[in-house]
């Protein structure tokens, strides 16, 4: 597909406004970001950033949507999240088409992360008859306990540009099922794709006779939008995605009017090559890992601990798929690799290579900026092999680019004590066909991490299970298991069905 086809088929104009609630796009700023491809730095549009002023019209309307929407029984909204997930199927192509024209991810991650919210949709309509609490057991004679969830109100989401489209899905879908409303202020980077989804919705939503308000998009600054949407008292919920630097700034403002947060931030993903690994899935592994979305995922590999016997044939055959990689037009069925985000991206990949070899690291492949596509944009880069130690500053530091740093170990305990011994704890894997050495990892002693997998790799988790991680990654979950509870408010139940007053532990109070 090409722009004017993506363009036509999700709405998108050349010019349009960043707010939206359910009616006509709007924004009264004179603020304007102007979005170009990554790839080609062709000027994709311009869009006009919201203001204060149209940050409070979006949080009327989502107040008030949120009114009515929490008295629609919970089934009824899954169906409208069916109905999303069928008009995801339906848009499919030109969706996953503009994640990869504006964010620059190769088509069939462009369209992963579509399935990825039809997934999401799915599971959410089967949650929505099952938000479930125990009924317990009470201590009184003739009573009965038992726990309700309850819609929430206004939850605040807050995305990255790598996953423009599916992190929103995978807060919403949930969110949506809880009788929850949501307001969106994506990254500035990726506007288009929040544009593109909101549409999506409207037509759905309008459809059915919901009111304007339950889906909002508000594209903004940070310090306009995001300081606002963070301090606002009405927004029970903030759930983002980003930084571990912007991720402490949201927790401690959220955190200081004990609003809640779902954080997902930074990962410094491990995996550890065991000898007795099945070495051609750790290769194929390891490649996706660190090079798959140029090394743009939460989730990328940024470190492989390799067991010394087999590093050198490990490394030898690692350079080989590198060697190999396709460069350039992430439209193009033939690439593997497209480019960064932007130029600063790329800034920050030289910075990090740099640091690395300052701070005793040999760059075994790659490391530089390599002029590829249509116009040769100083957006593409090689992906790079640095061989270092894992105490050095740069590996315990996130870097958003395809560099994976490795590094060897003689025995499991020490693979795992390098594992661990980073800030950040988002995702892990093992290679090995040793019970004992996988168990290991998964155990208490193994991982630190909110994900730990054994025999495929660090990247491309399944909706299905909770998605998120430790230390500085924050400590939120989104997506399934029951990642959907922290989207409505717990409620416990006495009820008292014998007539007769019984006070708990035994108090006796009477005159
Ligand atoms: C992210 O990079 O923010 O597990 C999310 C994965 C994807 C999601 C990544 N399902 O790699």
């Amino acid at each position: 597909m090409n722009k004017a086809q993506i363009f036509r088929e999700l709405g998108l104009k050349a010019k349009m406004d960043g707010a939206n609630c359910g009616g006509e796009w709007f924004a009264s700023s004179n603020d304007i970001i102007e979005v170009h491809s990554p790839t080609t730095g062709e000027l994709l549009g311009k869009i006009t950033q919201a203001s204060a002023a149209d940050y409070a019209k979006v949080m009327k309307a989502s107040q008030k949507a949120f009114v009515e929407f929490r008295a629609m029984p919970a089934p009824l909204r899954g169906e409208i999240v069916r109905q999303v997930g069928e008009a995801l199927r339906a848009k499919k192509d030109a969706l996953g088409s503009l994640v990869s024209l504006e964010m620059g991810k190769i088509l069939t991650e462009g369209l992963g992360e579509v399935q990825e919210m039809i997934d999401i949709c799915d599971f959410a309509v089967g949650q929505s008859r099952f938000l479930s609490g125990p009924t317990l057991q009470s201590e009184r004679p003739g009573h009965r306990m038992m726990e309700q969830w309850h819609p929430l109100g206004t939850v605040g989401i807050i995305s990255a540009f790598n996953f423009p489209v599916a992190v929103w899905a995978w807060n919403t879908a949930l969110a949506w099922i809880a009788g929850d409303t949501c307001v969106w202020k994506p990254s500035s980077k990726t506007p288009y794709c929040a544009i593109a989804c909101q549409n999506i919705v409207n037509e759905v939503f309008k459809a059915n006779g919901l009111s304007e308000g339950v889906s909002a998009v508000v594209v903004g600054r940070g310090s306009t939008i995001g300081e606002r949407l963070i301090n606002d008292k009405r927004i029970p919920l903030v759930s983002a995605t980003g930084s571990t630097r912007m991720g402490k700034r949201i927790g401690e403002v959220v955190g200081a009017r004990l609003g809640r947060t779902i954080l997902e931030l930074g990962g410094n993903n491990a995996l550890i090559i065991s000898e007795k690994a099945d070495m051609k899935g750790a290769l194929a592994s390891s490649f996706f890992g660190a090079v798959g979305t140029a090394g743009q995922r939460c989730t990328s590999t940024r470190r492989l601990i390799i067991q010394e016997k087999v590093y050198n044939t490990f490394i030898k055959k690692l350079v080989g798929l590198y060697e190999k990689v396709n460069i350039g037009d992430p439209l193009d069925p033939k690439t593997l690799m497209g480019p960064l985000i932007d130029e600063g991206a790329v800034e920050d990949y030289e910075n990090a290579i740099k640091a690395a070899q300052e701070q005793g690291g040999k760059v075994l492949y790659g490391g530089k900026v390599k002029r590829a596509g249509k116009n040769r944009r100083r957006t593409f880069v090689l992906p790079t092999i640095i061989e270092i130690a894992n105490k050095a500053q740069i590996v315990q530091d996130e870097t958003f680019a395809p560099i994976v740093y490795v590094m060897k170990y003689k025995k499991l305990d020490q693979a795992i004590k390098l594992h661990n011994d980073v800030p950040q704890g988002l995702s892990s894997a093992i290679y090995t066909d040793s019970m004992s050495e996988g168990e290991t990892f998964l155990s208490y002693k193994g991982s630190d991490c909110g994900i730990a997998n054994v025999n495929i790799g660090t990247s491309g988790a399944e909706i299905g299970g909770a998605f998120g991680g430790e230390k500085e990654t924050g400590g939120g979950r989104e997506s399934g298991s029951d990642a959907w509870k922290a989207y409505m408010r717990r409620q416990t139940n006495t009820l008292n069905w014998g007539g007769e007053v019984h006070l708990a532990q035994g108090v006796k109070f009477d005159v």
